[in-house]
């Protein structure tokens, strides 16, 4: 007994070296600062008045927002209301961003994607979409709202296979992922499926300038749905990859159906061709937009047979390694770029669909790595490894990238390098800048799918949680696990200094056409039944702070933060109107109330804004018409 727990110890050291378990204070090659010193609690704690190294954003799934947490606290320190509306800051009560928010009061955020200069995050904007409703939004990382929102976007259902940004910001690349018949509005029976239905990859134009987005073309597929993708960076830079969960084209019982393939297919996307074809006159407008019809146009589309049902398809930050995950088949399909571009080149396929080439599939595979479970998605760390979350198995596996020796070919499981417990069932993973060309290589965020008990009982809504792991060592190592907000799904991590927020809205820079700065420029103009008021807001009152009103008139407020001091908000929330907007410092929002009761209603300051706070108040009266 003694004797071989003395054999382990010597074990135990002997292979301390490899282990990748440091002793505190000690830093192995490529080691980053901060994720691999001291002990877990210790690389967490943000002490009080320091701040985070980075930003986490992550989609609030149906909550219809993007949260924001700093990494490594994973401090929850901002909600960005981006398809909902959020009291909390306003949104969605004043004119400007019930524009925005249109018909709907609710989305579905997934994939949110950083902008990119030269294939790494510049830190302007934030792209993320809407599964719902089929949207994008923009967010600006200069003051961290919502900006512009696409949509619905035309010939798409669904818009799930989204927001891939490319390169440069060219392009958010979205892909629809129900088929229904086109153009929307047309209807058809779902027994005319596979005949009346169609796909749909939609490449969405980025200004480079404002960031403005606006539908550019779109590629019409087979009634496949698709699923989540990515876009090519160095070699593969100008392509992108979608994966399909249903080329058996099933339009009922899915479950059974979609799966009896033992391929699905993945969409290989030249978007340069698209591109050029569109310029060309080679589209057909449909529902407004120039529609590319791939058996017409050779070059903009292939297929590439991935195994059943995956899941998304990822590419490696050299741009050449393309995994794809099969969540009913244990492994991540690596496919060589090179190889993909020798195939085409030679036509070198194995069938064609609907007059779209079939890369084959031995040509380009360059191996399946026996990851485990339940594969889903990958992310990379720079230093030629990859990191699948596997959904079934509760894990993320950590494996080599090729190129490989012809020992690890033979035997791929060698290529495993560590798997590590998440709870539970993990559905996507992040790594800060895992899909850039220089992914920051320190932390990787799970981002659980159930909790099953993790925190404190609130109830049978059990609150979902995500772990964040350091993968600087040759194991991975657990730091923290954290409350996320629903429904979790992807992430961007972006390094602080990256982003440039501004502190209040510059005077000079608010274009507002009714913003006023001075008590003397305020004002109430009575226009038939339309009153409309010039106020400002400024520590402590409105002004004016008396509004009067007669049933059935429409009352329009400008109102105008005239503080140009850090952190200095004000509300307006007036009684029994269903009425509240905040005004960040410098800022000019317009508000819209008709009269429908009778009577006096005050108005208050909502952001605690000095000590005579809860005197800034003021009386909208309605008189009986
Ligand atoms: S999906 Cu949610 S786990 Cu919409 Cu990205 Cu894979
Ligand atoms: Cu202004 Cu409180």
């Amino acid at each position: 007994m003694k004797k071989s727990l003395l054999i382990s110890a010597t074990l135990a050291t002997a292979l301390l070296p490899f282990s990748g378990c440091n002793p505190p204070g000690q830093k192995s090659a490529g080691e980053t600062k901060t994720a691999s010193a001291g002990t877990p609690a210790a690389r967490t704690y943000v002490a009080p008045g320091d701040k985070d190294e980075y930003y986490l954003f992550y989609s609030g799934g149906h909550s219809g927002q993007v949260y924001v947490a700093g990494i490594p606290s994973m401090r929850h320190i901002s909600t960005i209301p981006v398809f909902a509306p959020y009291p909390a800051t306003g949104y969605g009560f004043d004119e400007e961003s019930k524009k925005m928010l249109g018909d709907y009061s609710w989305g579905d955020v997934h994939h949110p994607g950083l902008s990119k200069k030269d294939g790494v995050y510049d830190g302007r904007f934030l792209f993320v979409n809407d599964n719902a409703n089929n949207r994008v939004a923009r967010i600006s990382l200069s003051d961290f709202k919502t900006h512009q929102i696409l949509g619905p976007i035309p010939n798409s259902s669904g818009n799930h296979g989204s927001s891939f940004v490319t390169d440069n910001t060219e392009y958010v690349l979205v892909a629809s992922r129900f088929s229904v018949p086109l153009p929307k509005g047309r209807y058809a029976d779902p027994k005319d499926y596979e005949k009346e239905f169609n796909g749909m990859l939609s490449g969405i134009k980025v200004d480079p300038q404002s960031g403005e987005m606006s539908v550019g073309w779109q590629i019409l597929t087979p009634p496949f749905d698709w699923d989540l993708g990515s876009t090519g960076k160095g070699p593969s830079e100008g392509w992108a990859f979608w994966t399909s969960y249903n080329t058996e084209m099933a339009h009922e019982t899915l479950e059974a159906t979609s799966t009896q393939g033992e391929r699905d297919y993945a969409a290989v996307v030249n978007w340069r061709a698209a591109e050029a074809a569109v310029k060309e006159g080679k589209a057909t407008m449909l529902d407004g937009v120039p529609v590319i019809d791939p058996a017409k146009v050779p070059g903009v589309l292939y297929f590439m047979p991935v195994p059943k049902s995956p899941h998304g398809i990822d590419t490696d930050p050299s741009g050449r390694w393309i995994a794809a995950g099969g969540k009913l088949q244990p492994v991540a399909s690596v496919f060589d770029f090179e190889k993909i571009m020798a195939a085409i080149a030679k036509k070198d396929f194995e069938s064609e669909f609907r007059g779209v080439p079939v890369i084959r599939y031995e040509s380009v595979l360059e191996g399946s790595v026996p990851v485990g479970l339940g594969p889903l998605h990958t992310q990379f760390d720079g230093r030629g490894n990859a990191y699948t979350s596997l959904y079934i198995e509760s894990v993320v596996a950590k494996w080599k990238l090729p190129p490989w020796t012809a020992e690890e070919k033979a035997d791929l499981n060698k290529v495993i390098l560590d798997k590590i417990d998440v709870h539970y069932n993990i559905g996507h993973l992040v790594l800060g800048g895992g899909d850039t060309k220089k992914p920051y290589g320190d932390y990787l965020v799970a981002m659980n799918k159930l909790s099953k008990g993790r925190h404190l009982s609130v109830g049978p809504s059990q609150p979902e949680s995500s772990q964040l792991i350091d993968v600087t060592g040759q194991k991975m190592a657990m730091l923290y696990e954290a409350f996320t907000e629903p429904e979790p799904h992807f992430a961007q991590i972006i390094k602080a200094d990256t982003v440039n927020a501004i502190e209040v809205y510059p005077k000079a820079d608010n274009k507002h056409p009714h913003a006023v700065w001075e008590a003397k420029d305020t004002g109430v103009v009575r226009n038939g039944n339309k009153v409309e008021v010039k106020m400002i807001a400024i520590r402590s009152r409105f002004i004016p702070d008396r509004i009067d009103t007669q049933e059935g008139d429409e009352l329009t407020i400008h109102i105008t933060n005239v503080e140009q001091t850090t952190d200095m908000i004000h509300g307006i929330g007036i009684i029994e109107q269903n009425m509240n907007v905040v005004i960040d410092p410098g800022e000019t929002k317009t508000l819209k109330v008709t009269m429908t009761k009778t009577g006096v209603f005050p108005f208050y300051c909502t952001n605690f804004c000095s000590a005579l706070h809860q005197e800034m108040q003021g009386y909208l009266t309605v008189k009986p018409a």
